[in-house]
């Protein structure tokens, strides 16, 4: 079981180091936990109980990329860890697939483990043509190797991301079904996960864990959730 927390734009560095502290106190038995601080929270942390990941990087070394952080500065502080493809990347700040590729070929290269999220949008959901939404998918796995050893996917539906809203146990089992048949790599579900449901999105079949935005960001819900999910 895989349990990780997405800070988004939240926490500083000094909130994020007592997160971990407080963290550090939990029994996860099997739960593997990761954690994606900002990157000025981006730190040479010395804990066992998470491994730490950034939220995004650009696919260079170092260079003149106003703005961006790239490998050698994820390397310095034992970055190994990233989300590529989040949805408020690709629809926020405009990521393309092209990009998003790119980014993907650059950090397997260097061995990263790979956090990559795909989901459908609203309209496209709503269209309420089960075709539409599968292609829509595939349309985000494209250029990007599917059996790559340390990648983990993320079934995050735009809609129901930071709004409340869940998709329904059923919804997430057909569309991880539908991830299955593409890859035999661990899948998440992401999207307004919470202690309240939890429990039965880490039941549907083939969910190996969760990604989990704003449930995650007061430590005390997450271990909630870690304790729900272990
Ligand atoms: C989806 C998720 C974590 P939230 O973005 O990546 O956020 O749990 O707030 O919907």
């Amino acid at each position: 079981m895989i349990l990780a927390a997405n800070f988004k734009m939240n926490h500083t560095r000094a909130s994020t180091r007592a997160y971990l502290q407080k963290l550090e106190s939990i029994d996860k038995g099997d739960v593997a936990l990761y954690l994606f601080p900002p990157f000025t929270a981006l730190d040479n942390y010395d804990t066992a109980v998470a491994t730490i990941g950034a939220q995004n990087a650009y696919c260079a070394q170092s260079g003149s990329y106003t703005g961006e952080i790239g490998l050698e500065q994820l390397e310095e502080f034992g970055i190994k860890t990233l989300i590529l493809g989040h949805s408020e990347r690709r629809h926020l700040f405009g990521e393309s697939q092209e990009l998003i590729t790119k980014k993907f070929a650059f950090f397997k290269e260097q061995g990263f483990t790979i956090f990559y999220c795909v989901g459908e949008t609203q309209e496209v959901r709503e269209s309420g043509s089960t075709e539409l939404i599968y292609s829509y998918i595939e349309q985000q796995l494209e250029g990007i190797d599917v059996a790559y050893e340390k990648l983990i996917v993320a079934y995050e539906p735009v809609w129901a991301i930071g709004t409340g809203k869940t998709a329904t146990t059923e919804d997430i089992a057909t569309m991880l079904e539908f991830l299955r048949t593409k890859t035999k790599r661990p899948l998440l579900y992401g999207g307004s996960v919470k202690p309240q449901n939890i429990a039965q999105i880490l039941q549907v079949p083939e969910c190996e864990g969760a990604l989990i935005g704003t449930a995650s960001w007061n430590v005390d819900t997450f271990m909630t959730m870690i304790n729900i999910a272990k």
